[in-house]
Formats: C-alpha cells, sequence, structure tokens
C-alpha cells in the first residue's frame, strides 16, 4: 500500500539530487498523482490508447515503469492476442515495488518486469507501442535523440510512441503562468510552500525540460509520420507519435 508522500516537509538542510531510491518508492502512487494534474485521466487513457494500437504478436514496452501503473491500465485494455508488456526501470527500488503490484493483478495480456537502463536496452523488433510516461525527461538531454531513434527502429509499421512530458513554454510570461498554476494544484493537494520548493530544487539537475516544439521536431526528424498531442493541462502534455 502506498504512503502519503512527505519526504520534503520538514526543513533540509542540504537538498540533495532528486533520486528514485526506497523512500521515493514507497510513497511513489500518491507523490504523482498529486503532482502531475491529470494524472489518473492520462493513465486510464494510455490503456485505451494501447487498446488501439496494439498489434497481435507484438511487444508493448513502458520505459521507467516505475510501479507499474501504465504498465497495468495496458495490461487491462489490451485484447490483441499474443501480446507481451515489458516494463523496465534502473531503479531497483520501484522494480521491487513494481513487481509487488503487478502479482496482485491478473490480465490476458501478460507483463514482465525487469530492471534495466533503457539507454542500453536490446529492443525487439516486433515492437508495435513504447510508453514513456515522464521518463525522457530524467535521461541527460545529449542522450534524447538517440533513445528516441532506438524507439523508432524497433517499431513496427503503424507501431506507436507515447510520450507524456513536463514541458517549458517557450516565452517567459506564459512558463510563469503554467509553473504558478502547477504550484497551485500542488498546494491544493496538500503540499506546503516549503515541500513545493525543497522538491522543485532536488529536481533542478535531473530532470530538463523540453519545449514542445523541441519534442515535435526531434520526432519528425526521427521519422515519425505524425505526432498528435492528445493531453495538455499547464505545464504537462502527451502524444502519440506514429512510425
Ligand atoms: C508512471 N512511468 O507512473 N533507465 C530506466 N529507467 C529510468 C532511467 C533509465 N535510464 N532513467 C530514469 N528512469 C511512470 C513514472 S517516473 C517520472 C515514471 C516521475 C526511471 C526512474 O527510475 C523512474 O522510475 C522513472 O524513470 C521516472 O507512469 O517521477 O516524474
Amino acid at each position: 500500500m502506498s504512503k502519503i508522500d512527505s519526504l520534503f516537509s520538514t526543513q533540509l538542510d542540504k537538498i540533495a539530487d532528486f533520486s528514485f531510491d526506497e523512500n521515493v518508492a514507497s510513497v511513489f502512487p500518491d507523490m504523482i498523482s498529486r503532482s502531475i494534474p491529470g494524472y489518473p485521466l492520462m493513465i486510464e487513457n494510455i490503456g485505451r490508447i494501447a487498446r488501439q494500437y496494439a498489434q497481435a504478436n507484438s511487444v508493448i514496452y513502458d520505459l521507467g515503469c516505475a510501479t507499474g501503473t501504465g504498465t497495468l491500465s495496458m495490461a487491462k485494455h489490451i485484447e490483441q492476442s499474443n501480446c507481451q508488456i515489458v516494463g523496465i526501470d534502473n531503479s531497483e527500488a520501484m522494480v521491487h515495488q513494481c513487481q509487488q503490484y503487478i502479482n496482485q493483478y491478473h490480465h490476458q495480456c501478460p507483463v514482465k518486469i525487469e530492471h534495466a537502463d533503457i539507454t542500453q536496452y536490446p529492443y525487439q523488433s516486433n515492437t508495435s507501442i513504447v510508453l514513456m510516461n515522464f521518463t525522457l525527461q530524467f535521461l541527460a538531454p545529449e542522450d534524447r535523440q538517440a533513445m528516441l531513434q532506438s524507439i523508432y527502429d524497433a517499431l513496427l509499421p503503424g507501431g506507436v510512441l507515447i510520450l507524456s512530458e513536463k514541458i517549458q513554454h517557450t516565452s517567459v510570461i506564459g512558463d510563469e503562468l503554467l509553473i504558478n498554476l502547477h504550484h497551485q494544484f500542488k498546494s491544493d493537494n496538500g503540499y506546503s510552500d516549503l515541500e513545493i520548493s525543497q522538491k522543485r530544487t532536488a529536481l533542478e539537475n535531473v530532470m530538463l525540460t523540453d519545449t514542445y516544439t523541441t519534442h515535435e521536431s526531434r520526432l519528425t526528424g526521427i521519422g515519425f509520420s505524425d505526432v498528435v498531442q492528445w493531453f495538455s493541462c499547464f505545464n504537462f502534455m502527451s502524444l502519440v507519435a506514429i512510425k
């Protein structure tokens, strides 16, 4: 059972860079649903998108699966025969927590969870869907192009990448507006100003966001034939890139 997130609630002398350790894994479902506007809605609809794009006899990856919420939503919705979902994360604590959640459910579509670095993983060429739900933003910016290229190479014709990210707005005023709305959202969900500011500092060096234009042009440059933004709320968005 996920605990309430209070990791940044007391004043810290030194704020270390955010890492997906045991403390984070144990509160993660609460942390992510109180931090990302529309997260439950996105998860539910990721399942629907997966149902639409899953191809029979194919592999579906959830990269940076964390506690497996996206994996489980896809497993619940996919009806095509002989599909296999593979969730991958390089945090041991997340993989452990994820496996425990996965064990509680049984869906027609089998699920395997692996502890690995998604930038080094040998993806199978019969891939119909890759989900990256708020994971690309944690890769070093210089590794993002190669990561997306290897996803594109693994995808079958008609295959899709579902990519959700926190984004930067192009103007300073617009960016400020979205950041303030996001802070209000977190505050309305019970986070104090201290928690919001300490977490922001912890994430400063490890989560570097791109603009929507950067995402779109990088994906079309790689060869995706269409990029469709299907969700957006404040500075969070999700898109489907179709091969
Ligand atoms: C969800 N998708 O709930 N290799 C593997 N995993 C990685 C790597 C890497 N190189 N870098 C980061 N991660 C989830 C939420 S959280 C997003 C994803 C967030 C993993 C990291 O360990 C963490 O579990 C995940 O990516 C990002 O829908 O916390 O905002």
